[in-house]
């Protein structure tokens, strides 16, 4: 493709074709930059797509690919960049929440498990590092967070895929956001996406203490998975990780929102189980416009409030 316009949003893409996609974005629209957070394992630059109307403002931040094979993930978050430069000044909510804050947009928030996945191993989660000791590569970067690190729902087995790593933070892919979210100091939503299960999860993985904003967040995910199910009745379930899903320790949105985002949230994409990761691809746009909606919810109550 030569312009975003031409890009093929119904199929998977390799990692070159999405960093290709991510320049051809940026080249066609002032809003749009793209800021070089760090660098993976294997020096790939790990990417952010800052989308910005004007200087100074508070951010809203969404990551996408975290987990190399959750492949629907990435090509919703390449359909949601299109559509923050299509719909800003034509739909009057997006347009009022990039006229007060930035969004950020890490689509391959893991490019060297991504490239693995087309490469050799199309099940692969973790990093690639691998682990001194061990023939086994790779750190779950949802494990590797700092809260509750070490604790339950998580392994010290390098050769399990919710191995931890050695100590919090030793995924380079994971420091960037650290750093990134510390530096920038002003997110005020962050969303973390995976797939799949059908699932809209807030804090906390680590605990069963209930977060202190549980109230405002569970009812913030009803509105956002009612939005969602409006477009296609995909039906979600909700609720705290730990009471939802299972326990899990060293956990991304739990280091946010211990960080004082409140509106910290992951998502868990198409399907339930039918198809899993292996997605058909006739169903990225599909689940991508009624993630949309959620997405779009969050960041509007952000905004009010
Ligand atoms: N599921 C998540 C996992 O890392 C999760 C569930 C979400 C755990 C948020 C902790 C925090 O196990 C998938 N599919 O990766
Ligand atoms: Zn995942």
């Amino acid at each position: 493709p030569r312009s975003t316009d031409d890009f093929v949003y119904t199929t998977y893409h390799d990692l070159n074709s999405i960093y290709s996609f991510m320049d051809m974005l940026v080249a066609e629209n002032s809003m749009v930059s793209k800021v070089v957070i760090g660098q993976s394992y294997e020096k790939r630059p790990l990417n952010v797509l800052k989308f910005s109307t004007g200087a100074n403002r508070p951010g809203l931040w969404i990551d996408t690919g975290i987990h190399s094979r959750e492949w629907v993930t990435q090509a919703s978050g390449i359909w949601f960049a299109k559509k923050i430069v299509t719909d800003y000044g034509r739909d009057p909510v997006l347009t009022d929440i990039l006229n007060n804050y930035d969004i950020f947009l890490e689509i391959v928030t893991n490019p060297d498990g991504y490239a693995y996945t087309h490469s050799r191993d199309r099940m692969w989660r973790k990093t690639r590092k691998p682990n001194p000791g061990s023939s086994c590569v790779g750190v779950d970067p949802n494990r590797n967070w700092d809260a509750g690190f070490g604790g339950g729902g998580s392994s010290n087995n390098p050769c399990t895929e919710t191995y931890r790593g050695p100590s919090a933070h030793s995924e380079s892919e994971v420091k960037a956001i650290v750093d990134f979210v510390k530096s920038h100091g002003k997110i005020k939503a962050f969303v973390s996406i995976h797939s799949y299960s059908q699932m809209l999860l807030y804090p906390y993985g680590y605990t069963r203490t209930p977060a202190k904003d549980q109230a405002e967040l569970h009812e913030l995910a009803r509105k956002a998975i009612s939005e969602l199910q409006s477009l296609y009745n995909t039906s979600y379930r909700y609720g705290s990780i730990i009471t939802t899903i299972y326990q899990a320790s060293g956990g991304t949105i739990d280091w946010t929102y211990d960080q004082g985002i409140k509106y910290s949230y992951t998502f868990e994409l198409r399907d339930t189980g039918r198809y899993g990761f292996i997605l058909p691809a006739n169903q990225i746009v599909p689940t991508a416009q009624e993630t949309w909606l959620a997405l779009m919810a969050i960041m509007e109550h952000t905004k009010n409030n």
